[in-house]
């Protein structure tokens, strides 16, 4: 890197129906898109070293708000020379502000036009996160991509409902964007609510146009509603947002759901389910899902998938796994979720090369074909 980061940047090289294919730059580096981020809530990719998370294609890692001011502090990672310095990844960091994890993790919350109040779900104590807050917090971790603090609710949910907690996400929107001091390379995102109204959603897509963001991510979705209803949402946002703008799905998802939104037009994801899952005994594989706490692997000599050139896939057999898993052996979920990461990273460089050939659907078709068909 320079003295001086290049400015924040986005650019497709390649279109394919609404698919895109391109690369953000940041100041700590580019984001080849289609993206999958993955989760680094507590400044750690859970079970993965740094340098093996890069070596998978990870070009960005995800960082949570809410859990790096409850501990150790923004503040303290500050002192500590940013969040980049004190985890020891010098790739792209986003941050998450905070709204989504404090109404699904924190106790007696509550929220008014001036922010969130919460407790800690690790100590109890009093805090307040209001849109000022959480971009001087997010600027403080010295996040690439910083996100607006928002409100989601949870599907179903009335049509009130979703329209009050829309219009406050929007009134947040421009606040945090007064608040944002933009140093080089740095982006801010808004994020679109709505629940599953289609006007809603349009209406709260145009007036983030009209305050104008580095990018917009998609909210409010995969919170209980099924994915027909997901990627209806996203047939109707997606068009009408800014085509030089990246688009973010935030919190999504399976495979299915990647492929299915990529081919709508989103360009980043980020979901703890590979990295929860491989702590949890599921491997994600070309032939589909593979529980290795079942006893059917207990004797099973095969690897994960001999085909792939990751080691956590081909090297270790499912009896092996198998074993770990049921032992609650550190190395089962390190395994399992270097085998998952490495899936995922798999799956966005093969959109992103199948893009760049005019070829998604068939790459598409021939995934799916692959799940569908298992043998695992
Ligand atoms: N808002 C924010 N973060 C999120 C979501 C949201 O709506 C979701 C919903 N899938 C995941 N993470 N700020």
């Amino acid at each position: 890197m320079g003295a001086v980061p290049p400015a924040f940047a986005f650019a497709t090289s390649a279109i394919d129906g609404r698919a895109r294919t391109g690369l953000i730059t940041t100041a700590h580096g580019q984001i080849r898109t289609p993206a999958f981020m993955p989760v680094g809530t507590a400044a750690t990719v859970k079970a993965m070293y740094p340098a093996q998370v890069k070596q998978l294609g990870a070009d960005v890692v995800l960082g949570n708000t809410y859990h790096l001011m409850l501990r150790p502090g923004a503040e303290r990672v500050a002192r500590l020379g940013g969040l980049h310095q004190f985890m020891n990844w010098p790739h792209p960091i986003l941050t998450d502000s905070g709204g989504f994890q404090v109404m699904s993790l924190s106790k007696l919350r509550k929220i008014t036009e001036k922010g969130v109040t919460f407790q800690s779900h690790i100590d109890g104590a009093r805090y307040e996160l209001t849109p000022e807050r959480s971009i001087e917090i997010q600027g403080l971790l010295g996040a690439d991509i910083q996100m607006q603090l928002d409100e989601c609710v949870r599907m179903p949910c009335s049509r009130e409902e979703a329209d009050r907690a829309m219009q406050l996400s929007l009134r947040w929107a421009e606040r945090s964007k007064a608040a944002f001091g933009a140093l080089p390379g740095q982006g801010l995102f808004g994020i679109v609510q709505g629940a599953d109204v289609p006007e809603l959603r349009i209406e709260s897509a145009r007036k983030l146009i009209d305050i104008g963001f580095h990018g917009y991510a998609v909210g409010g979705l995969a919170v209980g509603e099924p994915q027909d209803v997901m990627l209806a949402m996203l047939d109707v946002v997606t068009p009408i947002l800014p085509a030089d703008r990246p688009r973010y799905l935030m919190g999504v998802g399976t495979p299915d759901d990647l492929v299915e939104s990529v081919r709508r037009g989103v360009d980043m994801f980020d979901c703890v389910m590979p990295t929860r899952a491989g702590r949890h005994g599921l491997a994600y594989t070309r032939h589909g899902k593979v529980n290795l706490k079942n006893a059917r692997h207990a004797e099973d000599t095969r690897p994960l998938d001999e085909a792939s050139p990751c080691e956590a896939s081909n090297a270790w057999s499912r009896a092996y796994l198998h074993h770990l898993v049921k032992s609650g052996e550190i190395l089962g979920m390190m395994l399992l979720t270097w085998n998952n990461l490495a899936y995922y990273q798999e799956l966005m460089a093969g959109m992103r090369a199948a893009i760049a050939a005019g070829r998604l659907d068939d790459f598409i078709a021939g995934t799916k074909d692959g799940w569908e068909r298992g043998e695992a």
